[in-house]
């Protein structure tokens, strides 16, 4: 589905900086550096829910690295354990957009907590430092 690896690279990471382009509004919103937006909130979160499916197949084989923020080799070695931290993001994202549609503040902030856990624990488990 890429021509070449660096073409998966470069996807994955643009489908990053998005998502977390749009979570980090949701973020500002849940630690009140911004004022409560509901419409702004659902907006942003059905972005990062669509843009959650995306960066997984392009974690190709042989794309990994030790630089700082490059994948580790257990992404394809522990391959079923990474779509499965993958899922997990994806299910929560999921929640986040109906959270936000519900326009209440307290859920969007606990949606935001265990979304952002799961961004979180697939970076300690799988992402260079
Ligand atoms: C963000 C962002 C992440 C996650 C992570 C959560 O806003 O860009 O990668 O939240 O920091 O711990």
């Amino acid at each position: 589905q890429f021509q070449k690896p660096e073409d998966a690279v470069k996807y994955r990471k643009a489908a990053f900086t998005v998502m977390a382009t749009h979570f980090g509004r949701i973020g500002a919103m849940a630690q009140g550096r911004v004022p409560f937006d509901g419409a702004a909130a659902a907006a942003n979160a059905e972005i990062v829910a669509e843009i959650a499916k995306l960066p997984y197949m392009a974690f190709v084989e042989g794309t990994g690295g030790n630089e700082k923020g490059s994948p580790k080799a257990n992404v394809w070695s522990e391959r079923a354990k990474f779509d499965e931290a993958a899922k997990n993001l994806q299910t929560e994202a999921a929640k986040l957009a109906l959270a936000a549609k519900a326009n209440n503040l307290d859920q969007l902030k606990a949606a935001f907590g265990n979304t952002a856990r799961t961004c979180k624990a697939c970076h300690d488990n799988f992402r260079n430092d």
